[in-house]
């Protein structure tokens, strides 16, 4: 009897930290981009332990996802990235069934994101915003004249505006396919084109601006933009909110503002999805549907300042975040907002060896 019972006490140690450990759930999402407690109220509630790890930018997750066994469960790449890693395979499809938070979903959403995945099979929209511009008013104003307009894609593009807000800090995000498609915009192109002359035309105008450009980073911004370090950047419309509540806060004057230029930005989406290869697929699931729950989904847009994906969150939103027009943008501005689509690969090379050039100035 002795020897049965210390195997079955033997195998149930070894089994316990191996069921503590299937309790977990790796996460990779963009930095900034939760509230404080999210993650803290999961794991009391599930009893699933998260992993959180964070990053700026497409290209560093597709690198990760491309290379196979990253390891994690649950991702947050944008739509016109998703596209391509949906056909290339790398995530699998939703369990529907295990996510009853998505009839919390903003029908209009599920139909725009449907054009980055086809019948919302292999994601679920996180959060949405664009890509613009946030600018220290007092500095630039200085600068430009108190008349100026700052609500113009010139303050980047334009080499004669730009070149007079170089000496107080000029940052653009390190992201290629974003920054061509607000330079193509601002030259009148189509945001989406593959045309290798429109290209060249985009990295003319880049070029022309680089010697006014201090740094090119997906994130750092958000400090140097708060604590008066830099003056204008090209960025994330939370993230530039993020700086401005930082500049509030710590009340030394810097007020810093975020336009989405009358030209016309970027709208993206960023969705949650789970790579074919993710080891806690049901956690996943459990992860992906308590962030669609609308308190959970509420409290981390009153956080980050980024629209949500949830509709029913909404009520929920704080008065002064969903009435911000350039976090829900109103009709006359969202008119001006351009999708982009998923870049082919071989476009793709084209762009990271111009932007190559237009990082090095070359
Ligand atoms: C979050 C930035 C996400 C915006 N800090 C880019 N999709």
């Amino acid at each position: 009897m002795r020897t049965p019972l210390a195997v079955a006490l033997a195998s149930l140690m070894i089994a316990m930290p191996a069921m503590a450990q299937d309790q977990v759930v790796n996460v990779y999402n963009w930095s900034d981009y939760i509230a404080e407690d999210t993650i803290e109220k999961f794991t009391a509630e599930t009893g699933i332990a998260v992993n959180y790890d964070v990053f700026d930018s497409n290209e560093i997750v597709e690198a990760k996802l491309l290379a196979g066994n990253s390891g994690y469960d649950v991702v947050v790449p944008s739509g016109f990235f998703l596209e391509r890693q949906i056909a290339a395979g790398l995530f699998q499809p939703l369990d529907k069934g295990k996510l009853p938070n998505l009839s919390n979903m903003d029908p209009q959403i599920m139909e725009e994101t449907a054009a980055h995945d086809p019948g919302n099979e292999h994601a679920v929209d996180y959060m949405w915003g664009t890509t613009g511009l946030g600018y220290n008013v007092a500095a630039v104003t200085e600068r430009l004249g108190a008349d100026a307009d700052l609500a113009t894609w010139d303050l980047l593009f334009d080499p004669q505006t730009v070149a007079k807000l170089a000496d107080c800090g000029v940052a653009v995000l390190d992201a290629p396919a974003e920054v061509y498609a607000a330079a193509l915009n601002y030259l009148g192109l189509d945001p989406n084109s593959e045309s290798e002359e429109d290209l060249a035309a985009a990295e003319e105008l880049l070029l022309s601006v680089r010697p006014h450009i201090r740094y090119f980073h997906s994130s750092q911004y958000i400090d140097d933009l708060g604590n008066g370090e830099i003056c204008l950047a090209m960025g994330y419309s939370g993230d530039v909110f993020i700086a401005q509540a930082a500049a509030a806060e710590a009340g030394q004057g810097v007020e810093i503002a975020y336009t989405i230029p009358k030209e016309g930005a970027l709208k993206w989406f960023d969705m949650f999805a789970i790579p074919a290869d993710a080891p806690n697929v049901d956690n996943a699931h459990a992860f992906i549907n308590f962030m669609l729950r609308p308190d959970i989904a509420a409290a981390n847009t009153n956080y980050v300042y980024y629209a949500s994906g949830n509709g029913a969150a909404l009520e929920l939103i704080d008065d002064e975040v969903k009435n911000d027009p350039a976090i829900y943008p109103p009709a006359e501005v969202a008119a001006n907002l351009y999708p982009l689509n998923a870049h082919s690969p071989e476009y793709d090379e084209l762009l990271t060896r111009s932007w190559t050039r237009v990082k090095t100035g070359q």
